[in-house]
């Protein structure tokens, strides 16, 4: 029997700041890319659009009028998951049936006044403006006492239930601190603990040394796919230096953190020539008022699509019922989307 190579051999792989595992089957993704690469089509969308919630000066669904807004724009959301007007409460039988009610504040906020932008089209300083608004919002709703955790993504394209091109994305701030967001507290906090660093600072030493899975960097910001990456073409952004939340970060770190962004979607639309679809999202600390000197923060990008604009990756079948599985590995994901820089 040969000895056990990754590019190779049926494994699993460990999620450092998820605690959970993937299983990864290379075996099964060993043809060559030979993928064309072309300009990404754009479906041809008006710059205003007079039917369009989101567009400056037009009327939302409560009836409230969106300002002529010459950059982002932020509102509550009208139909919001969450409400900060929920009167406490609970309801328990026999420790089995548990529920609590959960107070919130949900936003909606759009990237630009331009209907038919996305992301990677806007400029690196129109970007750098929707950084700034997410800081400013992660801050202010961290003041609010009743908020312990700031989600702020975004959801882009039909293909993840997205119902509006206009470009933007949401924050959904509560009371409690999510499941995903509370292992990767735990997770970085013991590692902190016993290590005196940060686990991405760590692991961003690790990923740099080998590079292998950097698919972007630049002075204060890296894009890989991480070791342990589950979506197809999956990505996390992360900071150099270890900061905890977006207020922490300089305004050089602002503008590279805009840069990344831009490149990194950049490239995503020219991987199928499509506009990518995706699910991003900023983790942050918790604020519920604890230090949290573990806390590193990062961007994950979950990406549906798996070999062309129209075949997306089902997370089925065994993985409903045991693990996350892929079969292209993230060395050979990162190969690809590096070589569109
Ligand atoms: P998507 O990113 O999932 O398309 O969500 C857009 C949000 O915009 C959605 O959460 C809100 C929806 O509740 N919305 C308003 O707040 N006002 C409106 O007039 C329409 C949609
Ligand atoms: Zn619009």
């Amino acid at each position: 029997m040969s000895s056990f190579d990754l590019a190779e051999h049926p494994h699993r792989r460990y999620n450092p700041l998820s605690g959970e595992w993937v299983l990864v089957s290379p075996h099964r993704a060993k043809r060559p890319w030979q993928g064309q690469q072309e300009d990404v089509q754009k479906d041809a969308r008006p710059e205003y659009d007079p039917t369009c919630y989101l567009c400056p000066t037009n009327t939302r669904a409560n009836g409230e009028q969106n300002p002529d807004y010459p950059s982002t724009y932020v509102f509550e959301n009208d139909f919001g998951a969450l409400q900060a007007s929920t009167p406490e409460g609970s309801y328990t039988k026999n420790s089995l049936l548990r529920a609590e009610s959960e107070r919130g504040i949900c936003k909606v906020i759009c990237f630009s006044p331009r209907h038919d932008l996305t992301l990677p089209d806007m400029e690196v300083a129109d970007i750098r403006k929707v950084v700034d608004l997410w800081e400013r919002e992660y801050l202010e709703l961290s003041k609010i006492d009743f908020i312990n955790h700031v989600q702020i993504f975004e959801n882009k394209g039909a293909v993840m239930g997205c119902s509006n091109p206009h470009p933007h994305g949401q924050i959904w701030a509560q009371s409690s601190v999510p499941a995903g967001p509370a292992r990767e507290t735990k997770m970085q906090q013991e590692y902190f603990e016993a290590n005196g660093l940060s686990l991405l600072q760590d692991y961003l030493e690790l990923e740099l040394e080998e590079n292998q899975r950097i698919v972007y960097s630049n002075e204060h910001f890296v894009a890989l796919v991480p070791f342990w990456a589950v979506w197809p073409f999956e990505t996390m952004l992360l900071p150099r230096r270890h900061i905890r939340h977006l207020g922490e970060m300089t305004e050089e770190e602002k503008d590279a953190f805009a840069d990344a962004i831009k490149k990194l979607t950049k490239v995503y639309d020219q991987l199928f020539n499509v506009s990518f679809p995706y699910s991003a999202g900023i983790h942050q600390m918790p604020t519920d008022g604890e230090e949290h000197t573990g806390w590193h923060l990062h961007m994950h990008f979950y990406p549906p699509l798996l070999r062309s604009a129209s075949v997306k990756k089902f997370m089925v079948g065994y993985e409903m019922l045991g693990d996350p599985q892929r079969d292209i590995t993230p060395e050979t994901s990162a190969g690809r989307l590096r070589s569109l820089v």
